[in-house]
């Protein structure tokens, strides 16, 4: 075990809070789901009851309707805004009332590999409790999110992508008013340098469409009816498709012949959506805006997700793994959240530039399972290097390679542990 192994485990033990992980100390106080996910692949690695608890402990917010909320509010912090009181979810275990990306079932699937073959006791019970968690999921987002069977699933806040502040949401965010409701009485400015984070502006979006949910009482017809931020998106059905993959696996592995019938439409309808967002001039694929009708064309990391789940035939993988290499050159760490030669790139703020360990992770496993070994390899070690270098920051600059935002940060611990697997 190397030293850096040690610190990324002793970052777990410090971030763990009884079962689950904070993100990071004061910053990020509670339990965030896709955070979580791909924690408990972190733990596999090295605890595998472990990384089963902190799936256990995250199905614990799970809504009635089947959504798995964004966030969970186990104890109380005041450390954080918005806390439990905006969100106003009244849900017997506090959470927030949106969603973020489905990394759980594919984490799932990896922590029960894992388990099977250190030949570990309770594996299939344990799996199949959390594989009815994660398929009650899946089925919330193609009801809630895609009423309209278009294969593609819809998010209604930025939150919900995981990447809040990323220039593929300006066209679509300058629509949402700033008057709020909510008195917008940040914290995270008090805990990192503003520089890095998003504008004033941008929260008051967010809490408008807080606002707006819970006027609807968080009722998914309600809500897709008032939403005035729709996005049919690319790196979210990427992710939930590549779930659904694995609760494929899952679903034969048990035996569940309905359930895996019911998945395999679901993969179907979702592989041939994503493949039609393929924009051949811009050597990458898009999301759409709902409430316009347009493409999102600004370039962000999001456009080479639907890798993860697609098997990509050669003259579209060259394609986008020309304009992969083309968006890595002369950065200092790969892979950028933003391409550095758009006008919305900004290298150190937050989705709009810098690079995260948990992306690169995604990125890495599309480009392998298209065959692109080399590629995630230089990926793997481009992140390796950073956090070696700069430590288990948030995210790096690409251009310096400095370590920016919170400290001491589980994915990036997590993730740490994956890459040295
Ligand atoms: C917020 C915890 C979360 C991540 C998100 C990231 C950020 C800010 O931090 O969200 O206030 O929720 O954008 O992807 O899950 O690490």
């Amino acid at each position: 075990m190397t030293d850096y192994t040690d610190t990324a485990r002793q970052i777990l033990a410090t971030n763990d809070r009884g079962g689950y992980t904070v993100p990071t100390d004061r910053l990020y106080p509670f339990q965030w789901n896709w955070d979580s996910a791909f924690v408990a692949m972190g733990f596999a690695t090295y605890d595998v009851p472990r990384a089963y608890r902190e799936l256990e402990r995250l199905i614990e917010g799970q809504w009635a309707d089947g959504m798995i909320p964004h966030i969970v509010f186990h104890t109380p912090s005041d450390t954080y805004f918005p806390g439990s009181s905006v969100w106003r979810t009244h849900h017997s275990i506090p959470t927030s009332g949106i969603t973020q990306p489905p990394v759980f079932g594919l984490a799932l699937k990896r922590v029960h590999d894992t388990a099977i073959s250190q030949g570990l006791t309770d594996t299939r019970r344990r799996s199949r409790i959390l594989y009815n968690a994660a398929l009650r999921w899946h089925r919330w987002w193609y009801a809630a999110r895609d009423p309209e069977n278009t294969g593609l699933v819809a998010l209604l806040h930025p939150w919900e992508s995981g990447s809040d502040n990323s220039p593929a949401w300006d066209i679509a965010l300058a629509r949402v008013s700033t008057t709020t409701e909510t008195t917008v009485a940040r914290k995270d400015t008090g805990h990192v340098d503003a520089a890095m984070r998003p504008h004033d502006e941008d929260y008051r979006r967010f809490i408008h469409l807080v606002d707006t949910y819970a006027a609807c009482e968080w009722h998914p017809e309600r809500q897709w009816a008032a939403a005035p931020f729709k996005v049919a998106e690319i790196q979210t059905t990427a992710i939930l498709l590549r779930s659904g993959e694995a609760l494929l696996e899952f679903a034969r592995e048990f035996g569940l012949d309905s359930d895996a019938q019911q998945l395999e439409t679901f993969n179907a309808r979702s592989r041939s959506a994503l493949l039609a967002q393929w924009r051949p001039q811009l050597r990458r694929f898009v999301s759409r805006d709902l409430i316009s009708g347009d493409d999102i064309n600004a370039p962000t990391q999001a456009c080479f997700c639907p890798l993860l789940a697609l098997d990509l035939e050669q003259t579209m993988l060259e394609a986008a793994t020309a304009e992969m290499n083309d968006w890595s050159d002369g950065l200092s760490v790969l892979f950028p959240s933003t391409q550095p030669t758009y006008s919305g790139f900004e290298a150190r703020r937050y989705w709009r530039g810098p690079v995260w360990a948990v992306i690169n992770w995604l990125l890495m496993d599309g480009l392998q399972r298209n065959g692109k070994d080399a590629m995630a390899e230089k990926l793997r070690r481009s992140t390796v290097l950073a956090i070696e270098t700069k430590g288990f920051a948030e995210y790096f600059d690409p251009l310096t390679g400095e370590g920016c935002g919170g400290l001491g940060f589980s994915w990036t611990a997590a993730a740490y542990l994956w890459f040295l697997e």
